[in-house]
């Protein structure tokens, strides 16, 4: 009996999975694939009542108008036409940004009478990854007590408060208010290059008001771009050992957040700091070859000159501002990471002087607040070769030269 039973119930089964499959079949919409970045690759059946009308013309309007990318597009005669009209069949295979897909389709159906819409098949998105949980929404959607009338605690004040505490930890607190600030300003504050990079890191790297990104993920970015690669580090290093990574393009990022009470200010570097205000900035070719450029000249150096050099990262890598169209605008990662200070700077508050390296090096300057002085770039084409004049002086017994083939450093005696 159990084995009879157990047949029946395979028939079952089968007759289950084949009646799935017919509907499948029938499904006139389907959303074949996603990718990792929120595009979609979309099939899409609909019937026009004539080929001659403007409905054609209306219907790859909406691809355009939402930037679908064609990648198949066939027309057969209608097999079914309905009131002895004549039609055509449309396939379309196309790909386009995740968020549009609805709209599109809705668009479509509002043209092509005949769309047959059998049933629609949606797969929603899901994480393959631990780290694309990170691409989740971290809303809470019930029984928060600042929410939720019927909530016991709604009307304690201080229940809430410890709450929203705890709750803001696992949102990371302020990160949303920091990041959204800063974009903003951005568009007015920051040099063509940051703003480039920025958007691209929006696009590929899941920077986002509600992420922050893996470093893996975007220094994998950045070796893209210029070869520049991120490693972790605990904290300040000592300048000699911070530059001589720049020697090789490895940048080394903290990975703490700084203190919720200051969001708009932070003395020491974090990771607000390194991916919003260096990492945009190192994916600029001329940027990258002046960062290696300090970090080359600072090997086995003299105190005096380490000084020197870290001073003029100070002014250029971290508090840099450059000429660009006819305004100045902020390259300093110090500066861009900061919604205090990049206001400060670009107000009559400070001192702006034209760079010179020179100059730059032995400027005194405080680690705690805002700077006083800033130092302006014609260009970092011209920042550049500056520096390679200044560095050209540096006096050093043998001179280095970065072999990219072996990721290691030549040491060439002086004549
Ligand atoms: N260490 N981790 C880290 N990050 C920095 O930005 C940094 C550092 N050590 C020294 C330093 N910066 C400054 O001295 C620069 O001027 C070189
Ligand atoms: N002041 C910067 C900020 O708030 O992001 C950090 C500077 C690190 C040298
Ligand atoms: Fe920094």
């Amino acid at each position: 009996v159990g084995r009879r039973q157990s047949l029946i119930e395979d028939a079952r089964k089968e007759r289950e999975a084949a009646a799935a499959a017919a509907e499948a079949a029938e499904a006139s919409e389907q959303i074949v694939f996603e990718e990792d970045d929120g595009r979609a690759l979309l099939s899409l059946f609909f019937r026009l009542r004539s080929s001659k009308s403007p409905a054609l013309s209306r219907a790859f309007k909406v691809f355009e108008t939402f930037e679908a990318k064609l990648h198949h597009l066939e027309s057969r005669p209608s097999r079914n036409p309905k009131d002895g009209l004549e039609g055509l069949e449309y396939f379309v295979q196309c790909e386009l940004h995740l968020s549009d897909v609805s709209t599109l389709v809705s668009s479509i159906k509002r043209i092509a009478e005949e769309v047959r819409t059998t049933k629609e098949v949606k797969f929603h998105w899901f994480p393959r990854k631990i780290a694309e949980l990170d691409k989740c929404h971290h809303l809470v959607t019930k029984f928060d007590p600042d929410l939720d009338q019927d909530h016991p605690g709604f009307t304690d004040p201080v229940y809430r408060q410890r709450r929203k505490m705890i709750g803001d930890i696992a949102f990371r607190f302020k990160q949303r208010e920091v990041y959204s600030t800063l974009r903003d300003l951005y568009n007015t504050h920051a040099c063509s290059e940051h703003l480039e990079a920025f958007r691209l890191l929006e696009r590929h790297c899941g920077y986002s008001p509600d992420n922050i990104p893996q470093l893996e993920d975007v220094s994998r970015f950045l070796k893209e771009q210029t070869g520049f690669q991120l490693r972790p580090v605990a904290g300040l290093l000592s300048a000699r050992d911070f530059l001589a990574s720049l020697a090789f393009r490895v940048f080394q990022c903290t990975q703490y957040i700084r203190h919720a009470s200051s969001p708009m200010h932070s003395p020491e570097p974090d990771c607000v700091h390194e991916l919003l205000g260096h990492v945009p900035m190192l994916a600029d070719r001329t940027f990258a070859q002046f960062s290696q450029a300090i970090g080359l000249a600072s090997l086995g150096a003299s105190e005096e000159d380490i000084e020197k050099l870290s001073t003029m990262y100070w002014f250029t890598v971290e508090f840099g501002l450059c000429k660009q169209g006819g305004a100045v605008k902020a390259y300093g990662a110090g500066l861009l990471s900061s919604y205090g200070e990049l206001v400060h700077s670009l107000s009559d508050e400070p001192e702006r002087r034209e760079f010179d390296p020179e100059i730059a090096a032995v400027q005194p300057y405080q680690d705690q607040n805002y700077q006083s002085v800033y130092f302006v770039s014609e260009s970092f084409a011209d920042a550049k070769e500056k520096l390679r004049t200044y560095v050209s002086g540096i006096k050093r017994p043998f001179s280095v030269r970065f072999d990219p083939y072996t990721c290691s450093i030549e040491v060439l005696d002086n004549p």
